[in-house]
């Protein structure tokens, strides 16, 4: 479809399902053969096993807080999305999420709270989670809002109601952007695709308390565009191999750790791949490539899924793999809502 088609709404909020619960078999593991990924996946395909439904996690039950929020409020409210992460952790608490996050989700049910940012802020002595919560939640922003300073405010004002490091709410403001320029159709051109990113995540980094940060946490002027660099020189290259993949972008909970690689796994399976199979088309490259790599493998699937499927649309998912995960059929429905939202809101009204 054209730029922000209902397909391009459809594929990044479904991928982004399939990524979170296809990845789930694969979280932590420090490696997973390919050989391993392409037989979870095929399972998916096998509808004489009877498949139970994969369950999604804390990504997207985040993900469906933010989603219902900027529906129900038409807009970013920061008082009813924090309600509904609250409510939603103490309905299903068993769905994965991060360790230290649980602290601000109890805090954030508390009637007496009167900043609902606080509680985010007091995390890891003060200085705030650099996790990839916030990320793995962002692409609704850029689903919702068509104008990029909003996706860029909102993405980071959301992430900021568990994450107040910049390390953790610059990580959801890229995932966003990278959703965001995906939906404009501007995968087409990946090499203006990545130096856009970076021109845009220069001015984000530029701010105060991210230099702030990077410096306290020993890490690079402006980390994310210093991970995008490097995103651009493996794009470059004819052969990378997981392992470089892994030591120059890593795989883990850090947000620094993992937006950076899921944008990389979109763009390196933008072409057919040796070490994957010749009938699989572009999304279903970039989800399998996402679970190779190990680690965090729930969370940058998701993030990459919704990446890619802005790209590839709707139509690029498998039937097979829809059906066996959990709230796969809920994103589509809500994808069709936040597309009328977007185009409401572009009109002005
Ligand atoms: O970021 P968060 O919501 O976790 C998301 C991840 C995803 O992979 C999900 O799929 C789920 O598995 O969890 O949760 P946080 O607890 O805020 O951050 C995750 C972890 O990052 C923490 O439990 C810490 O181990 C680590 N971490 C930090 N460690 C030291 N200092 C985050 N921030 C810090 C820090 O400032
Ligand atoms: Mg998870
Ligand atoms: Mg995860």
């Amino acid at each position: 479809g054209g730029p922000a088609s209902l397909s391009r709404f459809r594929g990044a909020l479904v991928a982004a399902v399939l990524g979170d619960c296809v990845g789930g078999e694969f979280e932590g593991a420090e490696e997973v053969p390919m050989e391993s990924v392409l037989q979870h996946l095929n399972s998916l395909d096998d509808e004489t096993k009877g498949n139970g439904i994969l369950e999604y996690s804390d990504d997207t039950a985040m993900a469906r807080c933010v989603v219902q929020s900027l529906l129900t409020r038409t807009g970013f409210d920061e008082q009813d999305m924090a309600r509904r992460f609250a409510k939603e952790y103490s309905a299903s608490p068993g769905r994965g999420y991060g360790s230290g996050v649980i602290q601000v989700l109890k805090k954030l049910s508390s009637p007496q709270l009167s900043d609902v940012y606080q509680p985010a802020r007091d995390q890891f002595n003060g200085r705030g989670s650099f996790g990839n919560g916030g990320a793995m939640r962002a692409a609704p922003f850029a689903l919702a809002f068509p104008d990029l300073a909003d996706v860029k405010r909102f993405a980071r004002l959301g992430a900021m109601l568990t994450h107040s490091c910049s390390l953790g709410y610059n990580g959801a403001v890229l995932q966003a952007l990278a959703v965001h320029l995906s939906l404009q159709g501007a995968l087409d051109l990946p090499q203006q695709f990545i130096t856009r990113l970076i021109t845009e995540m220069e001015e984000v980094e530029a701010d105060e308390a991210a230099r702030n940060d990077a410096r306290i946490l020993k890490e690079a002027e402006k980390p994310f565009c210093e991970r995008l660099h490097r995103v651009r020189d493996l794009m470059d290259r004819s052969k990378v191999s997981i392992e470089e993949v892994i030591s120059e972008l890593g795989n883990g909970i850090a947000a620094l750790h993992s937006v950076p690689t899921a944008i990389f796994c979109v763009l390196h399976c933008l072409q057919p791949r040796e070490c994957l199979p010749e009938n699989y088309g572009g999304l279903e490259r970039t989800i399998a490539y996402s679970l190779a790599l190990g680690g965090d493998t729930d969370t940058i699937a998701c993030m990459a899924g919704a990446i890619a499927g802005a790209h590839y649309g709707i139509e690029a998912i498998p039937q097979s793999w829809m059906k066996c995960c959990e709230g796969a059929e809920d994103a589509d429905m809500n994808a069709e809502r936040l597309h009328m939202l977007y185009h409401q809101l572009s009109q002005g009204g």
